[in-house]
Parts: structure tokens; C-alpha cells; sequence
């Protein structure tokens, strides 16, 4: 690492918000570099206390309970991504003249002159897939590259790892954005706009405005997606440098300077001679993994980015043939008495769960949990006539349940009243008892898991498990 660095740090008194994930990464690099750390968390449980004597063992201060007061002589906040831009904390830091950033803003300053450059993505849904997938394609480009961000891998430690990267594949949440102004990726993608964290954002605008801040200083391309022109309009306000190209992906044909796809053909008619007369064969749709729509898209945006950084087709194929997507999202549990259970605990919001919801018919929907400011009405419009029934959980169960008696009265609901762990397997249960053989029972509950569950992860593992113990009942 270079002296600048150390210097810029050295002594520096820095409060970082948050004792999780990018909390405690932002804390150990930070204190690596000689400045002088505090870490407060609002928490107080077991596991924050075992976190907080790691932290201390490496000379970091923590303080748990308490996260609204600004510690003394602090000369910067590094917040983690959770933290909503009105707590009580920032007020303080504001009132004191103190800068707010977040830890990828931190990972963008401790950059050297010579670090990989970041293949940035975004939007409401796919994003974890569309970074994965991308990381896969450079991987077979034989260039070395890590998958990094919201995805769960700190971005700092990346940056200042050992190991040596040509380009980072960078999954960037809304929060992430907010807090992180200086960042300015080679290219970058906006995969879909569609109302999410409202909660946290404050409204629309304000969530699409730290989705579009993934575009500013953009050099090569801004990728959006043609079918939503939200995204586009993000990169028509966006501030990019000179002779940077809007690039859009699309199901359908693409025009120039686009990707879309061609009697089952992936194309590019971007980075190619002549794009207004030639389109470049990337892979076929079967390529895909799985080749469902939403996820077809991905792989344009996946494959938009890649080419902007110069990666030859076959290299865009291989690596879509090697992706393998996650679990959680639209896997098959079982089949049990001719239904099939099938996991999308990833579909933590509306715009997910309509997208698979629209892949099942008759479905039996599961729902429920932490709505984070979402309405529900438009996405039970478009499921009504899908449903065979529905079971709801969870904290926010309430919201789905108006929203099923204004829209679809005749869908059977029932309301288990409960937000225990234990809940799931009483869900599973009464979806078995709804469905019919050839039906779909749907874990999609359009909202967050924290409520009952440490994560969504976990959320579909109790769904699974649950599943199980039907099967063996019914065995
Ligand atoms: N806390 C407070 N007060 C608050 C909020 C949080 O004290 O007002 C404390 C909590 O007690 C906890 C810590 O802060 O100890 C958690 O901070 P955090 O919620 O920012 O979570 P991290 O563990 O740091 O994980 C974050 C991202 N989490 C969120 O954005 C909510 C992870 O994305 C990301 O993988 C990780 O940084 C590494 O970059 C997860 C996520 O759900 C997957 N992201 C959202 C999404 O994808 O929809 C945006």
C-alpha cells in the first residue's frame, strides 16, 4: 500500500456505524492504517458482544447499545450500508460538521494507482446473479477478477487483500450508493427500477437517484435495460466522461449500441465493427442458467459489461455455461403428493415476487414479512388469477391480506397470525392442504425475513426443512 494512504489515515479519530459485516471490515482496515477507531452499534446481544472482543483484541473501541450519540473528537463517520440516512448518529455528526460515508467510499479512496478497475451493477432485482454471472465470463477471460459488494464480500478487504486483481465485479445496494459519492466505475449497469426500501430512501425519486450515482464518471459504457425506461433516464442525467456509450439490453432484437437476442441467440451489436450492419453470436439461450426471462436479462447486462471491457464472445459463453446461481432463488425443494415446493426466499420485495409468481400456475403462494414500505396491490392484481390460495406470515402480513380482499376476495387466505421461526412449518402445512396435484406451493414473500429470521438464507432453509417433514409425514 502506498504512503499517501497511511498518511491520509494515520491518527485520523473515525467513528464507524455498524458492528457487521462492512462494519467490522471498515474498522480493522482503518485502524490497520493507524487511525484511531470507534465502533457503535445500537446491539447488545451475545454475538455482537463476541464481535466486539475480536475488534478490541486488534485495538479497536467499541461501544454497544447505544447508536445515536456521536463519541467525542470524532473527525469522521464510515457508516455500514443499513443505516437509514436519518439516524439519530448523523444528526449529531451533521450538527458537529462531521462527514458521512460508507464503506465502499473508503474501499474507493484506499485504492492505489494501479487497482483494478470496477464493473459496478444495480437495481431492484438480479443483481447478486448479474454480478455472479459476470465474475464467471471475466473468470473465463482468464482474467483475475472477485465478486464483491452487497454480495457479501467486503469491498475493502478486496482492495487491500493480498491478492492482485485485473477487474472486480461490484454489487452495489441503493444504500451502498448513497454513501459513496466519489466512486466512478469503468462501466456500470442499472438492471430494473421498481419501488423497494422506500423506507430507508424516503421516496421514489430519492431511491432511483442513488441507483443512477452507479453511472457518474462511468468510461466506457452505462448499460440500462430498453424494457425500463427508468434506467435509461438514469443515464441520461448521469455526468459521464467524454466518448462514454449508453449501451441497452433488450429480450427482443437489439438496435445499435445494444444486446438483445436473435432466434435464440445472445447478440451484440455494441462492440462490434460496423453496429449498424453486424451483430456479434455471444451464446445461446439454453446457455442461460436457468433460461427463464428475468435471468436471460441478466446475462445480456452480464455480458454488456464484460464486452465493454473487452472480453471476447467465447469467453462471455463459457462463462454463462460455468454459472451456477444460488439457492433461494425459484429452486425446486420436492415434490410431495403431486405439488411442488418450490424456494424464492431471495424474493424479498414485490418486483421479485411477481416475477415468480408469473412463472407458476396454480400457485400456492406463500407471503409475508417485513414490507419496508411497500404496497402490495399491484402485484396481487397481477397474480389474482394465478392463485389457488395463499398463506401469509410474518410482521406485514396485514398489508397482503387488504391488498387479497380488495383484488382477488375469491382467493382462500389463510392468515396464520404468527411471526415465530416455528411458523414455517405450519405455512407449508396449510399450502399442502390448499394445493391440489399439479400445483405449485410458492415460498415468494415479496418482503424481508428479519422479522422471523436471521436472513433470507435461512428463511428458505426453514421453508425446505419444513417441506421435508411434510414428505415424511405423508410418507
Ligand atoms: N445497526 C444499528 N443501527 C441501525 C442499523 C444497524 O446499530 O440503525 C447495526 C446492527 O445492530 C448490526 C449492524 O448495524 O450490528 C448491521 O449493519 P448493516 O445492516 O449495514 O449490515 P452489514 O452486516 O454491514 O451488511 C451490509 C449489507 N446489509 C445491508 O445493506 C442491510 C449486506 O447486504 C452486504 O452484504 C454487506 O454489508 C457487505 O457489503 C445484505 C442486504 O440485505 C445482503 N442488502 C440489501 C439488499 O440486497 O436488498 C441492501
Amino acid at each position: 500500500m502506498g504512503s499517501r494512504q497511511v498518511t491520509a489515515w494515520h491518527g485520523k479519530n473515525i467513528t464507524v456505524a455498524g458492528l457487521g459485516v462492512s462494519g467490522i471490515s471498515a474498522a480493522r482496515a482503518l485502524a490497520g492504517l493507524g487511525a484511531v477507531v470507534t465502533v457503535v452499534d445500537g446491539g447488545d446481544s451475545e454475538g455482537h458482544r463476541a464481535r466486539a472482543a475480536e475488534l478490541e483484541a486488534a485495538g479497536v473501541r467499541v461501544r454497544l447499545a447505544d447508536a445515536q450519540t456521536l463519541p467525542e473528537g470524532t473527525e469522521l463517520v464510515v457508516t455500514s450500508p443499513g443505516w437509514k440516512p436519518d439516524s439519530p448518529l448523523f444528526a449529531a455528526a451533521a450538527a458537529a460538521g462531521v462527514d458521512v460515508v460508507g464503506d465502499v467510499e473508503i474501499a474507493w479512496l484506499l485504492r492505489g494507482p494501479d487497482a483494478a478497475p470496477w464493473l459496478a451493477i444495480t437495481g431492484t432485482n438480479g443483481k447478486t446473479t448479474t454480478t455472479q454471472m459476470l465474475a464467471s465470463i471475466l473468470k473465463a477471460a482468464g482474467l483475475r477478477t472477485a465478486a464483491v459488494g452487497n454480495i457479501g464480500t467486503p469491498i475493502i478487504d478486496v482492495v487491500l487483500g493480498e491478492e492482485q486483481y485485473d477487474v472486480l465485479a461490484v454489487e452495489l445496494s441503493s444504500y451502498q450508493l448513497h454513501w459513496a459519492p466519489s466512486v466512478r466505475p469503468h462501466s456500470a449497469a442499472v438492471l430494473n427500477l421498481a419501488p423497494d426500501h422506500l423506507d430507508w430512501h424516503g421516496s421514489m425519486e430519492a431511491y432511483a437517484a442513488d441507483k443512477g450515482r452507479i453511472y457518474e464518471g462511468n468510461t466506457v459504457a452505462c448499460v440500462y435495460n430498453a424494457s425500463d425506461k427508468a434506467t435509461e433516464d438514469l443515464v441520461v442525467e448521469a455526468d459521464v466522461e467524454e466518448g462514454c456509450r449508453a449501451i441497452g439490453f433488450t429480450l427482443g432484437a437489439p438496435g445499435p449500441s445494444m444486446f438483445g437476442v436473435v432466434d435464440g441467440i445472445l447478440v451484440d451489436r455494441a462492440f462490434v465493427d460496423n453496429r449498424h450492419k453486424n451483430a456479434q453470436e455471444l451464446a445461446e439461450v439454453a446457455d442461460v442458467n436457468p433460461p427463464a426471462p428475468h435471468n436471460i436479462a441478466n446475462a445480456l447486462a452480464a455480458a454488456a459489461l464484460a464486452r465493454a471491457f473487452g472480453v471476447p464472445p467465447r469467453a462471455v459463453r463459457d462463462g454463462l455455461r460455468d454459472f451456477r446461481p444460488d439457492a433461494h432463488r425459484v429452486s425446486h425443494v420436492d415434490e410431495v403428493g403431486g405439488v411442488t415446493y418450490v424456494d424464492d426466499s431471495k424474493a424479498t420485495n414485490t418486483h421479485a415476487a411477481e416475477a415468480s409468481l408469473a412463472a407458476f400456475e396454480p400457485v400456492v403462494w406463500i407471503a409475508g414479512g417485513l414490507a419496508k414500505g411497500a404496497t402490495f396491490d399491484e402485484l396481487v392484481q397481477k397474480a389474482a388469477k394465478r392463485l389457488r390460495g395463499v398463506v401469509l406470515i410474518g410482521a406485514d402480513r396485514a398489508l397482503i391480506a387488504e391488498a387479497l380482499a380488495r383484488h382477488a376476495p375469491q382467493v382462500p387466505v389463510v392468515d396464520l397470525g404468527r411471526t415465530d421461526t416455528g411458523a414455517m412449518l405450519a405455512a407449508v402445512r396449510e399450502a399442502a392442504r390448499l394445493a391440489e396435484p399439479g400445483d405449485t406451493v410458492l415460498l415468494a414473500p415479496a418482503c424481508a425475513s428479519m422479522d422471523m429470521f436471521t436472513n433470507y438464507g435461512k428463511r428458505g432453509d426453514a421453508f425446505a426443512d419444513a417441506v421435508r417433514e411434510l414428505a415424511a409425514e405423508r410418507a
